[in-house]
């Protein structure tokens, strides 16, 4: 999508100011080993990219995945701009049929539309987003070939099959993962940034070799933004409009027990 490789080991990425705050932020916080280390920016035909490390660099056929976590996926600005001013989204109403026709209710059918609210959250529910604190959100295999057909993987064992078959069962594989996002969890609890910033639509991006090298990153902070009022957030308790919570070490203690699950397979 909006990520482009350049030369040297370096990866441009469309520039966004909320993004590029977080990363700087980030670059000076404990989380910085868990973060692709940040170059700045840089102007390529008139275009603004931020400059990242290439996390796939020096990796052979990589298999990669990429969870989005969190309880919710939209902004609680999202509500609010879905209340006063709502956008009927005729791109979204179709996305969504054709994944379940039966979706949209009979006024949605009549306008051949919906909010973009409605959509994210149909989203979160359909998936595993609002009962387990992330989704699977696509996975490349080793040959380059895409998968982004999780609209309805929602249960634990559904998250589990394509884990396992993310993984293709490997031992070392799930280990090593396992053992990264506990590393993740200890970290979080350290980390100012983290307990100062509600965290939408970021993901950890899961990547592994036929070396036996894995690894796990966090990514995407276009929608990560400082907390109103200083409010320090705890990440582990359900979101309620107003409280900002965004769950996502919920996602985070649900794919380190399913990871235990398929290790125990
Ligand atoms: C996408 O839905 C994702 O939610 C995008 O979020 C979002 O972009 C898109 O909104 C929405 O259509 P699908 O993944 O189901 O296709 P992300 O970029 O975090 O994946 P925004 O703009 O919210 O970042 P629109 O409004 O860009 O269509
Ligand atoms: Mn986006």
């Amino acid at each position: 999508g909006n990520v482009r490789l350049s030369e040297g080991g370096e990866v441009l990425k469309r520039f966004c100011e909320v993004e590029d705050l977080c990363l700087q932020a980030l670059m000076s916080d404990v989380l910085s080993q868990f973060v692709p280390q940040y170059y700045g920016h840089i102007c390529q035909d008139g275009e603004r990219y931020i400059r990242l490390e290439d996390l796939l660099s020096g990796l052979k056929h990589p298999v990669i995945m990429d969870c989005k976590m969190g309880v919710r996926t939209y902004q609680e600005a999202e509500i609010l701009k879905a209340r006063k001013n709502p956008k009927i989204r005729t791109d979204m109403y179709q996305k969504m049929v054709k994944v379940d026709p039966a979706a949209p209710n009979a006024e949605e059918h009549a306008q051949t539309g919906i909010t973009k609210l409605r959509y994210l959250q149909w989203r979160d529910d359909s998936s595993s987003t609002s009962s387990l604190g992330f989704r699977i959100e696509g996975i490349m295999t080793g040959n380059g070939k895409v998968l982004r057909d999780f609209y309805k993987t929602r249960t634990e064992a559904q998250v589990l099959e394509t884990l396992l078959s993310f993984t293709r069962n490997q031992l070392f594989i799930l280990e090593a993962y396992k053992s990264r996002l506990q590393a993740l969890s200890n970290t979080l609890k350290q980390s100012s940034f983290f307990n100062k910033h509600e965290i939408i639509g970021s993901s950890l991006l899961f990547v592994h070799d036929h070396s036996n090298k894995a690894n796990i990153w966090m990514i995407d902070f276009g929608k990560t933004v400082p907390t109103l009022e200083d409010v320090q957030l705890r990440h582990d308790v359900p979101w309620v409009e107003g409280n900002q919570e965004d769950g996502y070490l919920i996602g985070l203690s649900s794919l380190i027990s399913l990871l235990g699950e398929a290790i125990k397979r």
